[in-house]
C-alpha cells in the first residue's frame, strides 16, 4: 500500500495580505494583522508531516501548474483573465468578494494548486499510488465558474474531477466535502451533471450566506446528485461519526464512484476561529476510514484528498497528520492537543444533531433507487 503526498513550498508563500478578512483600515477599526487564511497554517501542517516522520512513509508526488485549457473546463475565460491580470499587478488583487486578497503572483500559485490536484488524481488513477493527499493552497471549494470567493481562486477539486473524466477514463466522480463551510462551487459547477455526485457536510448558514440547504439537490438530469448535510453548530466526533455511517457510506455505496475526491478542510476542528464545530483529530481520522472503505468497495474506487480550509495554526497540523496517517495506515505521533479538546465535552451525538443528519440520510434512499446513469 502506498499513499501519495504533495506539497510545494510556494503554497506557503501565497500572500493573503495584512488584514484579518478585510484590508486593514483604521477608519473601520481594523488594525493590520495576518489574514485568518494566511499560509502559515498549511506550512505548519506540512512541517509536522515532515518532522513527525510520516513523510518517510509517503510517496512524494510532483505538482505542476494547471494549463489555461484545464482551468477552462471549469472556469470562464473572464475569470481566468481577471486573476491573471490582477496577479500581474504589484498590488495584487482579490479573488472576488473583498475579503480574499491575494498578492502578486497568486495566479501562478493557484494554477499550481489546481494542477497539483490533477497530478495527484493522475497518480492515483494510474495506480502509481493507492491513494493520495494534495496539500494545496489556496483552497478552492467556494470558487464557481465565473469568480473566486471565500479565500478560493480556482476550484481545485472540480478541475481535477473534470480532468479525470476528460483524460483518465473516469466516469463517475463523487466529491465529498467536509470543510465546515458549504461546498457551493462544486454544487453549482456540477448541478445538472449526474456523473458527479457532490456531497457537502457543513455548518448550516455559516458561509456562503444562504447556501447549502437540504433542498438543494441538483438540477435537471443532475437532480438527486447533490446532497447537502447542513449541521447545527456544536457538532463533535459523535455527530460526524453518525453522519459518516448514515450518509457518507451509504451514499458512496449507492453511487459506486470510480473516483472519490475529498475536499478536506479542518475548519470543523475544535479550535477553529471561522466556525463552531468540535471535531477532533480522531473524528477526522474516522471520516477518512469511512471514505477509504467506501472507495475500496466500489468497483473502480479510487480516493484522492485535496486540502481546503482550516484556520487554527495549532490544531490544523494535528488534524492533517491524523488524516494522512489514517489514509496511509501508519501511526507516527499521538495528537498532544487531543486531551485538551476531548476534555471539553461535546463529543456525544445530541438529539437535534441526529435529527439534522437523519434528514439528509433520508435523501440517500433516492440515490439508491436510481441506477448509476453513466
Ligand atoms: C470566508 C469569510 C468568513 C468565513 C470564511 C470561510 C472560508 C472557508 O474556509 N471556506 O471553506
Ligand atoms: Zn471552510
Amino acid at each position: 500500500m502506498s499513499t501519495g503526498y504533495l506539497w510545494h513550498e510556494v503554497f506557503g508563500w501565497h500572500d493573503t495580505g495584512s488584514g484579518p478578512l478585510f484590508p486593514a483600515d483604521p477608519a473601520i477599526g481594523i488594525a493590520p494583522m495576518p489574514h485568518l487564511a494566511n499560509s502559515d497554517t498549511k506550512r505548519r501542517m506540512h512541517e509536522l508531516v515532515a518532522v513527525s516522520g510520516l513523510l518517510d512513509h509517503l510517496t512524494r508526488i510532483e505538482g505542476r501548474p494547471a494549463t489555461r485549457e484545464e482551468l477552462l473546463r471549469v472556469h470562464t475565460p473572464e475569470h481566468v483573465d481577471r486573476i491573471v491580470a490582477e496577479s500581474a499587478s504589484a498590488r495584487g488583487g482579490d479573488a472576488g468578494d473583498g475579503f480574499s486578497a491575494f498578492g502578486r503572483g497568486a495566479y501562478e500559485v493557484a494554477a499550481l494548486g489546481a494542477g497539483s490536484a490533477i497530478a495527484m488524481t493522475e497518480a492515483v488513477v494510474s495506480g502509481r499510488v493507492d491513494d493520495g493527499y494534495a496539500l494545496v493552497n489556496p483552497a478552492g471549494h467556494h470558487a464557481v465558474a465565473g469568480t473566486g470567493m471565500g479565500f478560493c481562486i480556482f476550484n481545485n477539486v472540480a478541475v481535477a474531477a473534470r480532468h479525470a473524466q476528460a483524460e483518465l477514463g473516469v466516469e463517475r466522480v463523487a466529491i465529498v466535502d467536509w470543510d465546515v463551510h458549504h461546498g457551493n462551487g462544486a454544487q453549482a459547477i456540477f448541478a445538472a451533471d449526474p456523473s458527479v455526485l457532490t456531497l457537502s457536510v457543513h455548518q448550516a448558514n455559516c458561509f456562503p450566506p444562504d447556501s447549502g440547504h437540504l433542498h438543494q439537490r441538483g438540477e435537471g438530469a443532475g437532480h438527486g446528485y447533490n446532497l447537502n448535510v447542513p449541521l447545527p453548530p456544536g457538532c463533535g466526533d459523535g455527530a460526524y461519526g453518525y453522519l459518516a455511517e448514515t450518509v457518507l457510506a451509504p451514499a458512496l455505496a449507492a453511487f459506486e464512484p470510480d473516483l472519490v475526491i475529498v475536499a478536506s478542510g479542518f475548519d470543523a476542528g475544535a479550535m477553529d476561529p471561522l466556525a463552531r464545530q468540535m471535531v477532533t483529530s480522531t473524528g477526522f481520522a474516522h471520516l477518512v476510514d469511512t471514505v477509504r472503505d467506501a472507495a475500496a468497495s466500489s468497483p473502480q474506487g479510487r480516493l484522492v484528498m485535496v486540502q481546503e480550509g482550516g484556520y487554527s495554526p495549532l490544531y490544523v497540523p494535528f488534524c492533517g497528520l491524523a488524516t494522512i496517517s489514517a489514509l496511509a495506515g501508519v501511526h507516527v505521533l499521538d495528537d498532544p492537543v487531543l486531551p485538551i479538546v476531548a476534555a471539553q465535552g461535546g463529543a456525544d451525538l445530541l438529539p437535534h444533531q441526529r435529527e439534522a443528519v437523519d434528514a439528509a440520510a433520508a435523501l440517500v434512499a433516492d440515490l439508491r433507487a436510481a441506477a448509476p446513469t453513466v
